[in-house]
């Protein structure tokens, strides 16, 4: 049974975990807290792959008081020696009493911490708590398929548009959902737009402060057909940011002034055209396990349309761009029906309305 004061830890561990968003990659943000006699005697969270997991660090702060301690972490502890670890023998070498965790680890490699723990007298709980699943919903998806976590993110009008029809696109949301998108692109490895968002509105597409972040950051457009223009600002040079271009094989000539700015990827079907698949698969193989999607409304379709979006983030801002011919965030014909969203996240941004949601599947979680 876990009561109030556990949830709380618990809670606190997820907000610890929070601050390795960035720099964690390929590994998921984890924190820990260490608790005896009501009073917290050590805390820690994962800074970066191939450093201290959050428990060891947790460990390290409450030196000889984390005997007969309970253990709050994130995430199940690791079972297995990877660039480090395992915890589980860490907690139970230095007395820890009890380990309550938020979600179980979908590494298969690293998982069975619990099982290992109860085996060594210590009492293991799985909290099933959806705030610390979701803080490993990329890693999970990663873990479990071929391409990286998508996450697509859209500012439209309250209608779903996002200019009239034949006008300017114009940047319809305010200072707290730029701020938002900011965070976003710190918590993806990299930031992807199709090539027309690049023609028209000509992003930079940065995080900053670029410096701060432990793992390299990359900028994908995908080229459908025809590359960018030579004078793009995503083709501009920023430090400890790569810029990548996939482009199908069978327009391999037309790409090559561009390969002297950016690392061209050629990610196609069997009739040479761009392939999205593919092109994911190209990104999961440079070691880029999640993407945030910024546009445009054919990358958008392209995306939803094989149910290749994990999760949809929406930024509607209090106007209307009304007419027939209005332009959609979501291109293209087809009428799409995939499923639809499980919105986990509604609220209000400044003036604009935000809300996030998931492809509904089972998150396995029993606790918000
Ligand atoms: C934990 N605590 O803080 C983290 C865990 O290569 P390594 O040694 O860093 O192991 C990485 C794996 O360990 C990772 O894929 C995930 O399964 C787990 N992450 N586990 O007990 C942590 N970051
Ligand atoms: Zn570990």
């Amino acid at each position: 049974m876990l009561s109030e004061d556990d949830l709380h830890y618990l809670r606190r561990a997820c907000a610890l975990a929070r601050h390795g968003l960035g720099d964690v990659s390929p590994n998921p943000p984890v924190g820990a807290v260490l608790v005896r006699g009501g009073e917290i005697v050590g805390e820690g969270w994962h800074r970066g792959a191939g450093l201290a997991h959050a428990e060891v660090e947790a460990l390290a702060a409450a030196g000889g008081q984390a005997r007969g301690a309970t253990a709050y972490v994130s995430l199940e502890p690791c079972n297995h020696q990877g660039r480090t670890g395992p915890c589980t023998r860490e907690l139970a070498e230095r007395g820890v009493a009890r380990v309550v965790f938020g979600v179980r680890d979908p590494n298969a490699r690293a998982a069975g911490g619990a099982e290992y723990l109860r085996s060594a007298g210590i009492e293991a709980t799985d909290a099933q708590m959806r705030e610390a699943r979701r803080l490993i919903e990329a890693f999970a998806v990663a873990a479990a398929t071929d391409r990286p976590y998508v996450a697509l993110k859209m500012a439209t009008a309250v209608n779903g548009a996002i200019a009239a029809r034949g006008g300017m696109r114009r940047w319809l949301t305010g200072e707290e959902a730029r701020a938002l998108v900011r965070s976003l692109r710190i918590e993806h490895d990299a930031v992807m737009v199709g090539a027309g968002t690049v023609r028209v509105d000509d992003p930079q597409l940065t995080v900053r402060p670029a410096h701060a972040r432990r793992v390299p950051y990359r900028r994908i457009v995908v080229c459908e057909r025809e590359p960018i223009p030579l004078d793009r600002r995503v083709l501009r040079r920023e430090s400890n940011v790569e810029t990548v271009i996939l482009a199908p094989r069978g327009r391999a000539e037309t790409f090559r002034a561009l390969e002297p700015l950016a690392r061209v990827v050629y990610a196609d079907d069997e009739r040479g055209r761009l392939d999205l698949g593919a092109a994911l698969r190209a990104l999961k193989a440079m070691g880029i396990r999640s993407v945030l999607c910024e546009g445009g409304p054919t990358l958008a379709a392209g995306l939803l349309a094989r149910g290749l979006v994990d999760r949809l983030h929406w930024l509607i801002a209090p106007v209307v761009i009304a007419g027939a011919g209005a332009a959609s965030s979501v291109g293209g014909d087809e009428e799409l029906d995939f499923g639809g969203w499980h919105f986990d996240e509604v609220r209000a941004l400044g003036a604009d309305a935000y809300l996030s949601g998931r492809l509904q599947t089972e998150d396995g979680c029993s606790r918000d």
